[in-house]
Parts: C-alpha cells; sequence; structure tokens
C-alpha cells in the first residue's frame, strides 16, 4: 500500500510540474506567410488577410514571391501607404522569400516596388499588439497562416488546485 501511495503521489507531482512548465511557456512567437496561400502578389486581398490575422510582438512576417517580378518595401507611415508614395521607404527587399520582425507593438507599412503594383493593392497595413495585448477585433485565432504551434490558454487556476487538493489529500492519508 505504501509503495502505491508513493507512486501516485510521484505521478501527481510531475503532472503538476509538466502544468506549470506548459502554462510558464505562454505564447510562442508565429510566423505569418504574407497573403497566405497567394503569397506576397497583386491578385491577393491583403486587407482581409490582414484583418483575420493576429499579428504580435515576436512574430515574423513571411513576404514569398518571385523574384525580378514583385519586391518588399517598408514605407514610411500612413499617408505614403494611402498615397503609394515609396519615396521616403525604411527598407527594401528583393529575395524572394523576405522575412520581416515585428519587434514592437504599433502599425506598419509595406507594398511591393514594381510599377504599379501599390496602386492596385499590392499593399499591406498591419497593427502588430503587445505580447499579451487582447486583439479589438474579435477575430479567432484561426488564420491559415500559422507554421507555428501557439500554447494561448488562460492560466488554468482549476487545475491548480484540483492538482494541490490531491497532493494534500495523499499527504494526509
Ligand atoms: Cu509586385
Amino acid at each position: 500500500m505504501e509503495v502505491l501511495k508513493k507512486s501516485v503521489m510521484f505521478l501527481a507531482l510531475v503532472l503538476l510540474l509538466a502544468l506549470m512548465l506548459n502554462n510558464g511557456a505562454g505564447a510562442l512567437a508565429k510566423n505569418h506567410d504574407v497573403g497566405g496561400d497567394q503569397g506576397w502578389d497583386v491578385s491577393t486581398d491583403f486587407g482581409s488577410w490582414a484583418s483575420s490575422t493576429t499579428f504580435r510582438v515576436g512574430d515574423q512576417l513571411v513576404f514569398t514571391y518571385t523574384p525580378g517580378l514583385h519586391t518588399v518595401v517598408e514605407l514610411a507611415g500612413e499617408k505614403e501607404y494611402n498615397k503609394c508614395d515609396l519615396s521616403g521607404a525604411l527598407k527594401s527587399m528583393s529575395d524572394g522569400k523576405s522575412t520581416v520582425k515585428l519587434s514592437k507593438a504599433g502599425y506598419r507599412y509595406f507594398a511591393c516596388g514594381t510599377m504599379g503594383h501599390c496602386q492596385e493593392g499590392m499593399k499591406l497595413k498591419i497593427k502588430t499588439l503587445a505580447a499579451n495585448e487582447v486583439s479589438d477585433s474579435n477575430t479567432s485565432s484561426s488564420s491559415p497562416s500559422s507554421t507555428a504551434v501557439t500554447f494561448n490558454h488562460p492560466p488554468h487556476f482549476i487545475s491548480y488546485v484540483i492538482f494541490f487538493m490531491i497532493f494534500v489529500v495523499l499527504l494526509v492519508l
């Protein structure tokens, strides 16, 4: 009987530890394939893609396109974005697989640098949320863009309480 009691206690302890580690890990960073399956292209609806995706600090944007046909230009701000003004661009990439790290919260603006493409809608405006900030749109995290798994669960206080109670009961026995 003593052996059984000890092994159950050990099991409970292991489970408790696993639970704590899982919660402690928090949200993992995601890679967002810009435009989903269509990628960075003139035909893609970036407005609806962006609005159905939650961007958080630490995530990365991945622009996939044919080099020579498109580029990725980061625009200075909202005004430049609205006017497709590429003159004051912050950064330009043309390697066909451009990665942009979202290192802080706030808005960022991108467009294609190929003549006429921005005017045809090949531009992207995103809002990056802080790591624990709640999304103001009520869209779920069902975006098809994620390549990494996330553990975005709220703290399992009930689970903690249950495990603690099991623990206490076993100690008393
Ligand atoms: Cu283009």
